[in-house]
């Protein structure tokens, strides 16, 4: 334990994943002897989180479920998905007490080295692939945040030797005070979210969070092919935080980059090139920047190189990304449904230099514009279908941009026609750009949906 001291009292903002696995372990603190009482405050009244509020309640949580109303307290820890200017959010900032995200808890609460990893796309994929690397290297990694178990269970169980790995969105960290990770790698920052942190200023604040406490003996890993996080270099080094930078040109020292068609790691000392770009088993120019992130990362904590050699070769593509879902009628099918940005969409794109795409764009928007999504897509796609709330605004953005478009209700229609419209040797790729909200409870939901009617229509093209 990092010198946490329990507040007496603990209010929970949001009760979803986040918000349930704080009450949790605050409860089993309680249980344990400590003194704190458990406050959950939900402005919502859905029968899932009657559910898991009787849960809670049975165990001396006070849940409160319909109200914005937040009861005085010593600490507030806010689920990620609640907005700033949310009245729940206003309420608990007029108590006047530190209100910290669930990942500044875990933080706080945990004993172990931290690594963490952020940016706009190819967050999951890196986390997971660095945990990877580092027990392929024989270090007790825990994958962990906004991807995985919520990081309070994670960091709560890891001991000193252990290393948290965690994906931190930009909502966890526009709440963190002390977090300080060892290791800390920055992808890329594009358009997202603009709905919750208003401008695009705000957004890159609250990632850059990220690095506000690493020190010189720290590493930064940053992107800098990506203008967004490129931009964050120089005031990282003037923090005295020694960077290494990713990029797909070869670069000098203290770089993992691409050289001569192999993936390569410079730690500053010594340069080791690990496999060839063709040899890494996921796919898109997208995933060798995660895999030379992820490389980065793992020398800094101190992975050997044929460690992370070996890791990158044996790496399982992760569910939602750019999955490969099966072939029906010569036709192959790809869910990635985590892509709810169109940056995302377009780094999906360059997997299929190789054939023709059907795209299935759809969802709820988050408040980006998606006119420049629109008018790449019409020339590099064969044929698009738009669903869901945001198909009006998709239709018209595709017609700004000289372009026509299928168009379905909802995702089910959008893969009938999307199957009628793709011809032998096609990819039909579910990265729809937005958010699942309005059809589903979240991304794994739709891709779910998206495998299940693949599926369905392999069993139609058997009989
Ligand atoms: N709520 C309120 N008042 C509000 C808004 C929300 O009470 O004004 C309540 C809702 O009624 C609901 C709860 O808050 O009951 C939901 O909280 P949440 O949105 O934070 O969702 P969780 O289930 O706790 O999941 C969160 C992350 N969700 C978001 O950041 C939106 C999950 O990331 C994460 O896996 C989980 O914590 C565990 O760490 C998901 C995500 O979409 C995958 N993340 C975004 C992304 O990847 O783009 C950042």
């Amino acid at each position: 334990m990092s010198g946490f001291v329990m507040p007496g009292s603990l209010v929970v903002l949001g009760l979803g994943a986040s918000g349930e696995a704080v009450a949790e372990w605050a409860l089993d603190r309680a249980v344990a002897g400590e003194d704190v009482r458990v406050t959950v405050v939900d402005s919502g009244r859905a029968e899932a989180l009657e559910r898991r509020a009787a849960r809670l309640v049975a165990r001396g949580a006070t849940v409160v479920l319909g109200s914005d109303e937040v009861p005085s307290a010593d600490l507030v820890v806010a689920s990620p998905g609640i907005p700033p200017h949310s009245a729940l959010m206003r309420s608990a900032h007029a108590l006047g007490v530190p209100v910290i995200s669930e990942i500044e808890l875990a933080y706080r609460v945990s004993r172990a080295a931290w690594v963490a990893v952020t940016g706009t796309n190819g967050k999951t994929t890196t986390t997971a692939l660095i945990a990877h690397l580092l027990r392929e290297a024989g270090f007790a990694a825990e994958p962990c945040g906004n991807f995985g178990p919520p990081a309070i269970r994670v960091a709560a169980e890891a001991g000193t030797a252990g290393i948290i790995v965690a994906e931190v969105s930009s909502f966890q960290l526009s709440l963190v005070d002390e977090f300080h990770p060892r290791v800390a790698v920055l992808l890329n920052i594009t358009p997202d979210h603009l709905d919750y942190h208003g401008t695009m200023e705000a957004y890159t604040g609250d990632k850059a969070r990220i690095f506000a406490r690493q020190t010189s003996s720290d590493v930064a890993v940053i992107d800098v092919d990506d203008p967004g996080s490129a931009a964050l270099v120089d005031a990282v080094e003037d923090l005295g935080v020694p960077v290494t930078r990713v990029s797909h040109s070869a670069c000098a020292a203290r770089c993992a980059c691409v050289d001569e068609g192999m993936l390569v790691v410079d730690d500053g000392v010594t340069r080791s090139p690990l496999l060839p770009v063709g040899d890494l088993p996921i796919r898109g120019e997208h995933n060798v920047s995660n895999a030379l992130a992820a490389a980065a990362a793992a020398v800094a904590v101190g992975a050997g190189h044929e460690a992370i050699a070996r890791g990158l070769r044996g790496f399982t593509p992760i569910a939602h990304r750019l999955e490969p879902v099966g072939v029906v009628s010569g036709v192959e099918y790809f869910n990635d449904s985590k892509a709810t940005n169109p940056d995302a969409v377009l780094k999906a794109l360059t997997a299929f230099a190789d054939r023709p795409v059907v795209l299935l764009l759809g969802g709820r928007n988050k408040g980006v514009d998606l006119r420049p999504l629109a008018s790449v897509v019409a020339v590099r796609a064969r044929e698009v279908v738009v669903f869901g709330e945001a198909a009006d605004e998709l239709e018209a953005a595709f017609a700004g941009a000289g372009r026509g478009v299928l168009r379905a209700t909802g995702l089910e229609e959008a893969v009938f026609r999307a199957a009628e419209a793709a011809e032998l040797g096609d990819a039909v790729v579910l990265s729809p750009g937005c958010t699942s909200f309005d059809e589903f409870s979240d991304y794994a939901e739709r891709g779910d949906r998206f495998k299940g009617l693949v599926a369905h229509l392999g069993r139609a093209d058997e009989r």
